[in-house]
């Protein structure tokens, strides 16, 4: 079976490295003051499947990055900050991934200490999962559906 490429989206500060580390504990990050600065890689298996993710950095000036990381990606994941509401840039990063073709899957975080329904209803005709990578909410659905997509 073939290997799973996940390229993981969303602006800065919404769980994208969290979320990379409660899938896979020793997952990588290449961070600097808490922020990532290049990627994040972790690696999970579903029936004998290995999904790969790819973790991008939510700051702007990192956009190059974000266009090596898509190279080849089967799924894009869009990791939103449910405490937020939705910008422009969560917006630019989702017309970002259709552009490049890259079948979406969006994960509304932090749940934990935020209302996620109202966000959901935003995402009519996405497939959309709640939870969150903090408390590990979630996430074996949300790797499930992954595995699905692609
Ligand atoms: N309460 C809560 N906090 C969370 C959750 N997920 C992440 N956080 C916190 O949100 C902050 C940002 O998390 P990161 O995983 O570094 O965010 P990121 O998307 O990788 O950010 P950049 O690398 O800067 O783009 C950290 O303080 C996390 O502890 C969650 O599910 N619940
Ligand atoms: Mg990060």
């Amino acid at each position: 079976m073939e290997d799973v490429k996940v390229v993981v989206f969303g602006k800065e500060n919404a769980g994208k490295s969290t979320l990379i580390k409660a899938i896979e504990h020793d997952a990588i990050n290449i961070d600097k003051k808490d922020t990532t600065v290049s990627m994040d890689y972790g690696r999970a298996v579903v029936s004998g499947r290995k999904i790969h993710f790819y973790g991008t950095p939510g700051q702007e000036r990192f956009d190059f990055m974000r266009d090596i990381l898509s190279k080849g990606a089967n799924v894009g994941l869009m990791v939103l900050d449910s405490t937020m509401s939705i910008s422009e840039v969560d917006i630019h990063l989702l017309q970002e991934l259709k552009q490049k073709g890259i079948p979406c899957l969006i994960f509304l975080n932090k749940s934990d200490i935020a209302d996620t329904e109202a966000i959901r209803q935003k995402f009519n005709g996405f497939t959309v999962i709640t939870g969150s990578a903090k408390m590990g909410n979630g996430v074996n659905e949300l790797i499930h559906s992954l595995a699905n997509l692609a």
